[in-house]
């Protein structure tokens, strides 16, 4: 197991679309350990594999909610089935854009379906904070990123922010 580097904004690789695994293979075994190290690590509840700069639709979890017990979860090829009409309202961060924090509105429950790390299949229902987590790593699958819920001027403030840390960066 390793800790991979997450990448952060302006990388152009957060806006790439994910591809799907065809194989469970030792090698994506391996990807997901170090998916789950680096997001216990970082330390964050999710991570999409795009965050760690590969383009797969993999997703690593941890929304439970019992203080000194785990819950890794991994989840392949995730779609989401359904979802509610009724919204809920999360403040939401990203690895990927680091002590930034703001409010989004997303459905509340959404159906997933699946496939784990052994390729069975699943279907469940989530809401609260892992339909909020769920939907957040989905739209990372997709190379959305939760700033592109929020207003023109909060997006693009965040935005410059980190163009110009990362301008300050390379020098
Ligand atoms: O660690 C994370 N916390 C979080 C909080 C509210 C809504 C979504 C998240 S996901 C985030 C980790 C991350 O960036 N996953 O892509
Ligand atoms: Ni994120």
């Amino acid at each position: 197991m390793a800790i991979r580097d997450i990448i952060i904004l302006p990388d152009t690789q957060l806006r790439l679309v994910s591809k799907p695994i065809e194989k469970i293979t030792p090698e994506i075994r391996a990807l997901a350990d170090d998916m789950l190290e680096t997001m216990y690590e970082a330390p964050g509840i999710g991570l999409a594999a795009i965050q760690i700069a590969q383009p797969l639709r993999l997703i690593t979890m941890d929304v439970s909610k019992k203080e000194g017990e785990k819950d890794p979860r991994v989840f392949i090829n995730p779609e989401i089935i359904s979802s509610s009409e009724e919204l809920s309202v999360y403040e939401e961060g990203c690895l990927s854009i680091p002590d930034y924090y703001e409010e989004v509105e997303r459905p509340a429950k959404v159906r997933v379906r699946f496939m784990d790390i052994d390729g069975k299949v699943h279907e469940e229902d989530a809401d609260g904070l892992y339909a909020t987590c769920i939907q957040h790593e989905i739209d990372h699958l997709n190379g959305v990123l939760f700033v592109d819920y929020l207003s023109k001027l909060k997006r693009d403030r965040v935005m410059k922010k980190f163009t110009k840390a990362a301008r300050l960066a390379a020098k």
